[in-house]
């Protein structure tokens, strides 16, 4: 229950918000804050207010938990709390700490005064919502730092530091000390000067060549907004703040906040922004279990994966050891991860100092032994489980009582893996997605003995290198490569069917995919996909063949990384061209398989790939390799380029309309060149859609 404290510090009435985590402004909260300036008015010893939050959060904004219920529209909404602040006769200051963000920072510019901490950091990122400031902040923001400024930080809904905006109305003083302290102290001087309210609406706005820079502003936003229609929004509601009154102005920027808290994308972006939140949530690891330094790391392997892995963990300031069994390879592997910084620098992401730093704590050897005294240790190397169980054999003989036993492999059996050393309860899988560190997602495999202590460690090691970090159980594939083989099949089946690969990628990155699954296999490389498919014809002798990208393989063309794949690519150029030899393969596999080609739909190429993932999506969270449909999300959205404003495959079905979906499912499977077993609808699919439920 959030709620607000009244206290008296002699003419001040101070209002302090307490809605833990972050002030999220929810009802209770709103009303507390009304009260106590209603009550502050009624007392006449009171000549100031002051309203303050946390130490870590002034106000995190709307309570978006209440996004979608009554809640957020009850009276009074965070708009009339705004609206009530104009009409007090009484100064009221802001004292902010932390963060003030969306509506906390609107709630801030409703007070007539803002001090805040140094460290400050504020933001409007309703944008990233899919939404704009709906509290006054594009009436109010524009009057405070000027027109430019407060159109870029709406667009771009970006996090800034406070301080840049120092000098400007925004922030009247900056307090290095006690912050209620100063906010006092500030109220008193306001008092004694006889200054009274201030209200920013009163304020004046104006843009020397504000019909041009609108103009100009416009064509920019509407080239990077593609599929969100917020950012245009935010421009038309700053625009008001120049050329229509106040009022006028508020009314253009409530209007289109009804619009866009009601669009697909924006209902997509908070699903996102809760289910990225939620996936640290293990059911059965309560939140205080007792978590191990990871004060040291060893990486195994200093190829591309075991590079780009080290350098996370040298970001985050954690010296690693590095492992290669031949010095040619471990100095190939520093000098990737040098030339990672150099470029850092080049780009000003970095100095050089901070640099130098960085690659210092990076110790990189030939010897097992230096990896004795490591607190966690990492494998990347080959992905054959003869390999796995040399290392992990060996892993288990030198580290020291306590290390964490790390594997990356993306698709191997964990349990198998672990199943190598006499301390299983230790190992985990710490998957990693390429470039390891660029891409967000980690895929933490929990395997069966895997202890909770090693697991609230690895989670809130993955939040200290800026993972986001996904629990998956053992299965082949885990989560994310389990519903992409089904995907890259499906596309595989259609090119044998009559599509081609241009047509194929077209339709997916129409539907909002950022690569096509063509375009996809070609920047992985072919023969990744080939050897878990060898592996697979193994295991399942009576699999039905990848004929054409098997043909494809067997020429050698694995894709970008060989200069030809599904497509072909000029030395130095990552851009696909067409390669009529691909159609000439695609031919010969048609006859030889008696296929007769046939039209296939974007609609169909959709269908096929997008359902594949969700039907495969529902497997996985019926045998609990997943722990939530959000999390299956999750890992499309932030490792393989699903369209954040579909807001994931089991988002976008629950969209869809899961009767729709079972349908559509029904009818594809109906085509004798599919796996018929596979095109069943899940059990927990057919049984949501029965009930009319959804996933999330
Ligand atoms: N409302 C409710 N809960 C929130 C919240 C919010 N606005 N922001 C964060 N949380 C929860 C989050 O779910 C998590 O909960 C915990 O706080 C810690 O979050 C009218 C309509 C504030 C910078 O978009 O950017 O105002 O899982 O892990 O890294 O114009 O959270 O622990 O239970 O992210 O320290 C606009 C979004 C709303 C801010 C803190 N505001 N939040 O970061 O912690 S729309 C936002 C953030 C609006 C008005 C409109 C960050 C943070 P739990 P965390 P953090």
């Amino acid at each position: 229950m959030s709620s607000t404290q009244y206290e008296l510090h002699g003419r001040v009435a101070v209002i302090s918000m307490h809605n833990p985590p972050v002030n999220g402004l929810g009802y209770e909260l709103r009303r507390g804050i009304v009260d106590g300036v209603k009550k502050a008015e009624a007392d006449d010893n009171v000549k100031a207010v002051v309203i303050i939050g946390s130490e870590q959060a002034f106000s995190g904004g709307a309570d978006i938990r209440e996004f979608g219920t009554p809640k957020m529209m009850a009276e009074p909404t965070l708009p009339t709390v705004i609206n009530f602040l104009d009409t007090t006769t009484k100064p009221v200051v802001a004292a902010i700490g932390g963060v003030a963000m969306g509506g906390g920072l609107e709630l801030a510019m409703g007070c007539h005064y803002r001090i805040a901490k140094a460290d400050t950091k504020v933001a409007l990122p309703e944008v990233k919502l899919g939404i704009l400031p709906g509290a006054g902040g594009t009436q109010r923001l524009p009057r405070l730092i000027g027109v430019e400024h407060a159109l870029n930080l709406i667009v771009s809904g970006a996090t800034v530091p406070a301080a840049m905006f120092k000098g400007s109305p925004l922030f009247d003083e900056f307090s290095q000390g006690e912050l209620l302290q100063d906010a006092l102290a500030f109220a008193e001087k306001l008092i004694d000067e006889g200054k009274g309210i201030r209200r920013v609406r009163d304020m004046k706005v104006s843009h020397p060549k504000a019909e041009a820079f609108f103009m100009w502003a416009g064509n920019g936003i509407q080239q990077m907004a593609k599929n969100y229609p917020a950012p245009m929004k935010c421009l038309e509601a700053v625009k008001a703040s120049v050329f229509k009154k106040f009022d006028d102005g508020i009314k253009v920027e409530r209007d289109a906040f009804a619009q866009l808290i009601q669009t697909e994308e924006s209902k997509s972006l908070r699903h996102a922004f809760f289910a990225e939140r939620a996936t640290s949530k293990i059911p059965d690891v309560p939140e205080d279990t007792p978590t191990r330094d990871i004060k040291s790391v060893g990486v195994i392997g200093a190829g591309t994966m075991g590079s780009g892995i080290a350098i996370n963990f040298l970001n985050a300031g954690i010296p690693v050891r590095i492992l290669e069994m031949k010095q040619e390879a471990l100095d190939r592997g520093v000098k990737h991860i040098q030339g990672v910084y150099e470029g850092r620098v080049k780009k000003g992401k970095m100095t050089a100092e901070d640099a130098e730093k960085k690659v210092a704590l990076l110790q990189p050897t030939l010897s097992y032994d230096d990896l004795s005294d490591v607190d966690l240790v990492i494998e990347a190397v080959f992905e054959d489980m003869g390999v796995k169980q040399q290392v992990f054999e060996k892993l288990d003989q030198i580290c020291k009582h306590g290390a964490i036993l790390a594997s990356n492999t993306s698709t191997l059996d964990l349990n198998k893996i672990a199943s190598f050393t006499k301390r299983p309860e230790d190992v985990i899988g710490l998957h990693f997605f390429s470039p390891a560190n660029v891409m967000k997602l980690l895929e933490v495999v929990r395997g069966e003995k895997t202890s909770k202590e090693v697991l609230a460690t690895s989670m809130k090691l993955a939040k200290k290198i800026k993972k986001t970090a996904v629990i998956s159980g053992v299965c082949d594939g885990f989560i994310g490569n389990r519903m992409v083989g089904r995907y890259q099949t499906e596309a595989l089946l259609m090119l044998e069917e009559g599509a081609t690969p241009q047509q194929i990628d077209k339709a997916i990155e129409k539907f909002g995919f950022v690569m096509g699954p063509l375009r996809m296999a070609d920047l992985a490389g072919g023969d990744i996909g080939w050897a878990i498919r060898k592996r697979h014809y193994e295991e399942k002798p009576d699999m039905k063949r990848m004929v054409i990208a098997d043909r494809l393989c067997e020429m050698g063309r694995f894709g970008q990384k060989t200069g030809a794949g599904f497509y072909k690519y000029i030395p130095g150029n990552r851009k696909p061209q067409h390669d009529p030899e691909v159609d000439k393969v695609i031919e010969e596999c048609r006859k030889e398989m008696g296929i007769t080609p046939r039209k296939i739909s974007d609609q169909e190429i959709v269908e096929r790939c997008v359902y594949a993932l969700v039907n495969e999506g529902a497997r996985i969270l019926e045998e609990g390799i997943a722990q939530r449909a959000s999390d299956i999300d999750i890992v499309y959205l932030t490792g393989y380029g699903f369209p954040v404003f579909r807001g994931g495959p089991m988002f976008y079905a629950d969209q869809v309309g899961l009767l729709n979906v079972v349908r559509a499912i029904e009818k594809i499977r109906e085509n004798p060149n599919t796996d018929s077993k596979f095109w069943e609808p899940a059990p927990l699919l057919a049984k949501l859609a029965d009930e009319g439920k959804t996933f999330n």
